[in-house]
């Protein structure tokens, strides 16, 4: 039987005319549910004098209030409810390193539609009945689980709801029950392909082909290192827990750029600074409109997320609109002596000039000075290398990462497996400075 290339082939490739018609419908009657139901979000209408009459279509969509993280934080925990609690079957949330939870809350309807868009990401993969699907991200509150479980099942994969941790059964797992597909984030696909080379496997003694990884920034170097070491092809996953979870947005074959689920999500780019919508093709932050969402339907959620969107028609027939990689959030940004850098920038200096992912950013302040340093493992072939040959490569990445960034970082490198390895999100950065609270 020939292997399906769509879940939803007919939403999945509406032609997009269609698709701003059936946005522009479910806009209408979201804002004037969420107008009803939400006092919160019917407040902040109110004070920018815009009613659920003014609102026609997508057109419109201009006109209404942003949700940010802070209003999220405000109404804790269920001031953003928009059906009565007994409606609600689950909820999820972020992890709160940086301040209170964030709270999401799911009726039967809005799991089904978040399980649908993990779905797609898995089909469109290449994803099967036939496939074992090895869910590595975290179940519990954490959404990766959760998401990638329900949209396997939905595709008919044998699941194994793994979660991340206990590295050797994972791996003793994904061999013995031939694990085709593999869900985690990258930085947890780059330590298992490490540990399977450790235990002496190479790339073609596995059965795994896919990989969909995303919860976190990684780069295209990040890509190809994981995707040589596992033997696969490495596919981005993007979502947040405020708009579902994973499969906001996934990537198709060509591997150019993630189509958003546009039938549920509806995508702009502001101007993070002036708040502006942004034309096709311009760099900004996210924003996001649930179109669907019963429970909590936010719209025009900042993401933080910098990106860019294209309309460009992709090869696999898929004509929802495509993001980027986020090249990080706009909260990630470190400005070191003034200057902004992204730690996906270190990131791709690193793997290009041949060492790993496995690396930390240390920032401190030394007489009212930044102070900023790399520390980077050294491969294990090189640990032997003299202190001369180490320092002259020291020299040489620093000088490497002056090109990227304009500004230089003190190069550290350390013996092999020192730096920790992450099961879930990784922590690169460890900034000192104290300069916020
Ligand atoms: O990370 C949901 C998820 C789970 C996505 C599994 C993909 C796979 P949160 O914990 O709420 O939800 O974090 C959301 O993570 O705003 C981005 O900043 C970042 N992020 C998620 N996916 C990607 C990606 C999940 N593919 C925040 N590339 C988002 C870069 C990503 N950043």
């Amino acid at each position: 039987m020939e292997k399906r290339k769509y879940y939803q082939q007919a939403i999945e490739t509406m032609p997009v005319e269609e698709i701003k018609r059936l946005q522009s419908e479910k806009l209408v009657k979201q804002v004037k549910h969420v107008y009803e139901h939400v006092p919160y979000y019917r407040d902040l209408m109110d004070k920018k004098g815009v009613k659920p009459e003014d609102i026609h279509g997508i057109e419109d969509l201009h006109k209404l209030p942003f949700i940010e993280k802070s209003d999220l934080r405000e109404t804790y925990p269920y001031g953003m409810l928009a059906v009565p609690l007994s409606e609600c079957v689950r909820i999820q949330s972020t992890s709160g390193t940086t301040g209170r939870r964030v709270i999401a809350y799911y009726t039967q309807k809005d799991i089904d539609l978040w399980e649908d868009c993990c779905a797609r990401a898995l089909v469109a993969v290449g994803a099967d009945k036939d496939d074992v699907v090895q869910v590595s991200y975290g179940y519990g509150l954490f959404t990766g689980g959760a998401g990638l479980n329900g949209g396997s099942h939905k595709v008919g994969s044998l699941t194994l709801p793994m979660s991340s941790g206990n590295t050797e059964r994972q791996l003793q797992f994904m061999i013995d029950l031939g694990a085709t597909v593999l869900c985690c984030t990258p930085s947890y696909a780059a330590y298992l392909g490490e540990s399977l080379k450790e235990m002496g496997y190479t790339p073609d003694k596995i059965p795994l082909k896919a990989g969909i990884f995303g919860a976190e920034p990684w780069t295209q170097e990040m890509r190809r290192d994981i995707e040589a070491t596992l033997g696969i092809k490495a596919y981005d996953i993007y979502g947040l827990t405020e708009i579902s979870g994973p499969g906001v947005s996934y990537e198709c074959s060509e591997q150019n750029g993630m189509h958003i689920c546009e039938d549920h999500f509806l995508a702009e780019i502001i101007n993070p600074e002036t708040g502006e919508p942004l034309p096709e093709g311009e760099k900004g932050e996210l924003v996001f409109t649930c179109l669907d969402k019963e429970a909590f339907p936010l719209l025009r959620y900042r993401t933080r997320d910098i990106c860019v969107l294209t309309r460009k028609p992709c090869s696999c027939g898929r004509t929802h609109i495509r993001m980027a990689k986020p090249m990080g959030r706009s909260d990630d940004m470190m400005i070191i002596r003034g200057v902004n850098v992204f730690p996906s920038q270190i990131e791709s200096v690193l793997i290009t000039e041949g060492f790993t992912s496995n690396y930390e950013i240390r920032l401190g302040r030394v007489n009212n000075s930044d102070t900023f340093d790399v520390y980077v493992e050294l491969p294990p072939e090189q640990f032997d290398d003299s202190v001369k040959t180490i320092t002259a490569k020291e020299k040489s990445l620093a000088a490497a990462l002056r090109t990227m960034l304009g500004i230089g970082p003190t190069v550290h490198l350390v013996p092999p497996k020192t730096i920790a390895r992450s099961e879930g999100k990784a922590k690169r950065v460890i900034d000192e400075r104290k300069l916020h609270d």
